[in-house]
């Protein structure tokens, strides 16, 4: 028997009303028609408005209300909806029906920074949430997961302890969105487990170049149970099929002020541009031998991960987003993720940090969300039929039937039933639990050191570069002394060099710490690429003016399109370029571009160089961000004017848009940065 109104669900909610925006008149919230909303009912034209109009205090009083509790850690974010199809290679390993070959899920996938409040800014320095809500007809499952594969802290308990020291400080709440302040670090430094996650911060990891290039982890190592009750332990990867890309630092803090929506713009861009972004779902096995540890890890250890190199990453299934949300506050604030959100087939171990979230998450809804029926708003509710006995609270929105919601009844048919795994029933597999009550970690959970520096040895030498930045930024902005030599002395434990340019940079001694020497190395820990991949998503600002050659603009536009990436002209006034029916449309005056729109800049043959400084700082913006810069004809007078090496590298040239100017520019973006000039950039002035 199901609840009438919870059964079928629209997870747009479009299916729950007309909207007044769609053309119908403007009612009240009863229905009552309205023949004006401009102004209030007053005691004559110049009068005091009267307390009978209760159109006024009807639309007053909501709109006091229309704020809910920002969430407490993930506050901003941005989410599209797609579908996952699965390949069927997850078969042997569970029995989860939507992992079944060729079944297609509806999902709801919203990323998101942690620290910062709803309004801050999409590029600060932070982890990612990484959140997925599949729709499965077994019940919606929920991958909570992050674009780091490990965490601060070991067990949840100190979740709350780790969030109040990355916040704000609380007495003049500075700074927002940052982990660069005392308290964070004073916390880390104390606390050495949070070692790999900040090395995983302090990397470019912690500013990607887009959700579309963010890998994703579901952290945690979970039980997965096949159709014949043996178990696997398993770690979720979800891998970006445009490849994992991150932004330059400086380019992050210009973003964070002149864009502070670059993500979500991009994001919303990208769907609407029709490339929608594509993430392959991946699984690392691992023997459920009862050890719960593979080649030494403790896989209940949430800041450790496993190298890829020693449990391969098997695709199991495509992900694909390919849909904004309609309306902002329905759907991405609204919608509610649950580590408890499980289907037959995946289930949770022991790790004592995941199970404090299946505490957490449902708890969290009752005041975010104003109570226990959440579950019922459009985005949260299951695409299967639900028949729950749960009844009654806080914005209930079913009308059910039936008296007796209770089992056993004799009343309503004794309905409903329960399940069976036969029937689809979520039957935990039984698991031995002995011991003594302590509050104590395994010894195992002792080595905070030897994964962050096999984590910083396998990067390459810019990366590297990076977190020495980082880290030296970071610590820079902190004003007691001891914080920053404690971390110093956590440093001096992963790596010596990388503690000794740090202690540089901040003009202190470096300490001397045992660092753990033979670690080995994870390839798949770098995003340097060495082979291009993929251009979708990508923009390519074009430099134009009245004089330049347009049919070229089209031709590259045309190719880029192919590829799903953009052509974007920026031109020194708005409007269109050229006459007649070879005008082009202007996409950006130089006045609202800025260099971090772009993954490329090029210069038109036939623009004039006009070293404009707003020009000059587009491109030596994106020269020193090391991406591709171009001219086709006479263009490269401009880059030349702003002292652009023209056989430097990443700096490409053709006489006129033909094939290999063009594949050269896509070969360039398939590379993502141009890593051969970081070197001339550190020792340039451009
Ligand atoms: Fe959490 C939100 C990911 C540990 C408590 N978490 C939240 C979101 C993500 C994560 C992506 C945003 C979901 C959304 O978009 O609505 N959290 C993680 C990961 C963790 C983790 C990958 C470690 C592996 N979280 C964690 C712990 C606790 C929480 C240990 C508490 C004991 N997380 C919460 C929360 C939030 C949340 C307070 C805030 C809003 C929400 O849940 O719905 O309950």
């Amino acid at each position: 028997m199901a609840t009438p109104g919870k059964d079928a669900a629209d997870s747009t909610g479009s299916a729950t009303r007309e909207l007044s925006q769609t053309g119908s008149f403007l009612t009240t919230a009863q229905g009552l028609r309205l023949p004006d909303t401009d102004h209030s009912l007053k005691a004559g034209e110049r009068g005091p408005s009267l307390l009978e109009d209760f159109h006024l205090r009807e639309k007053i009083t909501h709109f006091d209300h229309e704020r809910i509790p920002e969430r407490v850690v993930h506050a901003r974010g941005a989410a599209a909806h797609g579908v996952f199809e699965a390949y069927g290679t997850a078969e042997s390993v569970t029995r989860a029906a939507f992992l079944r070959a060729g079944e297609r899920t509806d999902v709801f996938v919203r990323f998101s920074t942690v620290l910062g409040s709803r309004g801050s800014a999409d590029t600060v320095r932070d982890t990612r949430g990484f959140a997925v809500k599949f729709y499965t007809g077994e019940g919606t499952f929920d991958l909570v997961g992050n674009n780091i594969p490990v965490f601060f802290i070991q067990d949840g308990i100190k979740f709350p302890d780790i969030i109040h020291a990355g916040k704000p400080h609380p007495d003049v709440e500075i700074p927002q969105a940052q982990s660069a302040h005392d308290t964070f670090w004073d916390f880390v430094s104390l606390h050495t487990e949070a070692t790999h996650h900040v090395m995983w911060n302090m990397s470019d990891r912690g500013i990607p170049r887009s959700y579309r290039t963010m890998e994703g982890f579901g952290v945690h190592t979970f039980r997965l149970v096949n159709a014949d009750g043996e178990t696997n332990l398993v770690k979720f990867h979800w891998k970006p099929v445009a490849g994992v890309h991150s932004l330059v630092w400086e380019e992050a803090q210009i973003a964070a002020g002149v864009d502070p929506d670059f993500h979500r713009r991009d994001l919303a861009d990208g769907i609407t541009a029709g490339v929608p972004l594509e993430f392959e779902l991946g699984i690392q096995v691992m023997p459920d031998d009862g050890t719960e540890t593979f080649e030494d890890i403790d896989l209940l250890d949430p800041t450790k991960l496993v190298p890829e190199e020693l449990a391969p990453v098997q695709l199991i299934g495509k992900l694909t987003l390919d849909r904004n949300p309609v309306n902002y506050f329905a759907e991405t604030e609204q919608v509610a993720f649950h580590t408890g959100h499980l289907v037959p087939g995946i289930e949770v171990t022991n790790d004592p940090l995941m199970q404090a979230r299946l505490f957490s998450y449902l708890d969290t809804q009752l005041t975010r969300l104003g109570g226990p029926n959440f579950a019922q708003l459009p985005i949260n509710a299951p695409h299967c039929p639900v028949n729950d006995m749960l009844r009654d609270g806080m914005h209930q929105q079913a009308v059910p039937t039936g008296i007796a919601p209770y089992r056993p009844n004799s009343l309503d048919d004794g309905l409903p039933e329960v399940a069976g795994a036969g029937d689809g029933g979520y039957v935990q597999t039984a698991r031995p639990v002995s011991g003594f009550t302590v509050r104590e970690n395994p010894v195992s959970f002792g080595d905070h050191f030897t994964q962050p520096a096999m984590f910083y040895r396998s990067l390459s030498a810019v990366e590297q570069a990076h977190i020495v930045e980082a880290f030296t930024f970071e610590l820079g902005k902190v004003f007691e002394q001891k914080i920053k030599e404690r971390q110093l002395t956590v440093l001096a434990n992963v790596d010596a060099d990388l503690c000794a340019q740090v202690a540089a940079g901040l003009g202190l001694p470096a300490p001397s710490g045992t660092p753990v020497e033979d670690v080995p190395v994870s390839a798949a820990l770098s995003q340097v690429v060495v082979e291009p991949g993929p251009i979708a998503g990508r923009k390519i600002g074009v430099i134009a003016d009245d004089g330049s050659d347009l049919a070229g603009i089209r031709k590259l536009r045309t190719a880029a399109e192919k590829l799903g990436a953009q052509v974007l002209v920026i031109a020194p006034h708005g409007g269109t370029l050229g006459k007649g029916r070879s005008v082009l449309p202007i996409d950006r005056s130089i006045l609202t571009a800025r260099s971090i729109e772009f993954d490329a800049v090029l210069v038109a043959a036939g623009t004039a160089p006009d070293t404009d400084i707003k020009t000059v700082l587009l491109l030596q913006e994106a020269y020193r961000h090391l991406k591709a810069l171009g001219a086709w004809g006479d263009g490269g007078r401009l880059l030349q004017a702003v002292g652009v090496d023209l056989d430097g590298p990443g700096v490409l040239a053709g006489d006129v848009v033909a094939k290999a100017f063009i594949d050269d520019l896509v070969t360039a973006l398939g590379l993502h940065r141009v890593w051969d000039r970081a070197d001339a950039v550190m020792a340039s002035a451009v």
